[in-house]
């Protein structure tokens, strides 16, 4: 990131973007606008510069995340992993989240407060549990992917749902931190090596992979997106 940085303070390496026509445009305004399009631009040269200089120059296939064996995960995760539909894993990252946050972008305020049944987390909350939940999974695969030992403490999901004021957020707020931390986790998991796949480590005292992860990520945010239709009415087609 620090080269995207450094890439972007000379408008020189920005010429070749598209939106370079409309940042030009307002290149002399200070206004909100325009950083909202400096941003943009931003965004896109960095996305340019990880693919041409962070990416590894073969083609991913499913045999660099492919399904965890049951035994390089705690079982309380079957469920989510035994959710995530046969194929690259990283492909059913990428496009899953949309889905999911469809219906969710497209209600009131007042519907993603709601929740069904009294003590049940609202819509809101939901979100934000599974983006904090995706955040500590992707932790832990950095650790682990790293090589790092330490066996790496648990959370306890309810206590940071009544600590995060979700319910105090837009609905757009949520998504959006959502999909910024997927994008990272994306960029993570597309960035590992070949053998660390199957590296395991120490997770709320179970042993856990690396791929493993990904899958409980997937398969976590399936489960929720069940939840969400069945008992909370979402309508996903
Ligand atoms: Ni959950």
């Amino acid at each position: 990131m620090m080269r995207c940085a450094h890439a972007l303070s000379t408008s020189r390496q920005l010429e070749s973007i598209p939106l370079l026509d409309g940042m030009r445009q307002l290149e002399s305004i200070p206004s909100l606008e325009s950083m909202r399009w400096l941003e943009r631009a931003s965004r896109l040269e960095c996305t340019r510069r990880l693919h041409k200089y962070g990416g590894f120059e073969y083609e991913r296939t499913d045999q660099l995340m492919q399904r965890p064996d049951p035994d390089e995960y705690n079982p309380f995760y079957a469920a989510y992993v035994e959710r995530v539909p046969k194929g690259d894993v990283i492909s059913e990252m990428k496009t899953q989240i949309h889905v999911t946050s469809k219906p969710i972008l497209e209600m009131s305020e007042d519907d993603a407060r709601s929740c069904y049944a009294p003590g049940k987390w609202s819509i809101k909350e939901v979100v934000g549990h599974v983006c904090d939940t995706e955040r500590i999974m992707t932790y832990r695969a950095l650790r682990i992917a790293r090589g790092d030992a330490t066996p790496l403490p648990g959370f306890d999901e309810k206590a940071f749902v009544s600590q995060a004021g979700f319910g105090q957020r837009t609905t757009t707020s949520l998504l959006d931190e959502w999909h910024s931390v997927r994008d990272a986790t994306l960029r993570l998991f597309e960035g590992f090596l070949p053998e660390v796949a199957a590296r395991r480590g120490i997770a709320s005292d179970a042993e856990v992979s690396v791929r493993a992860l990904a899958y409980i990520i997937v398969g976590h945010e399936l489960h929720h997106r069940v939840i969400l239709q069945e008992r909370y009415g979402v309508a996903y087609s």
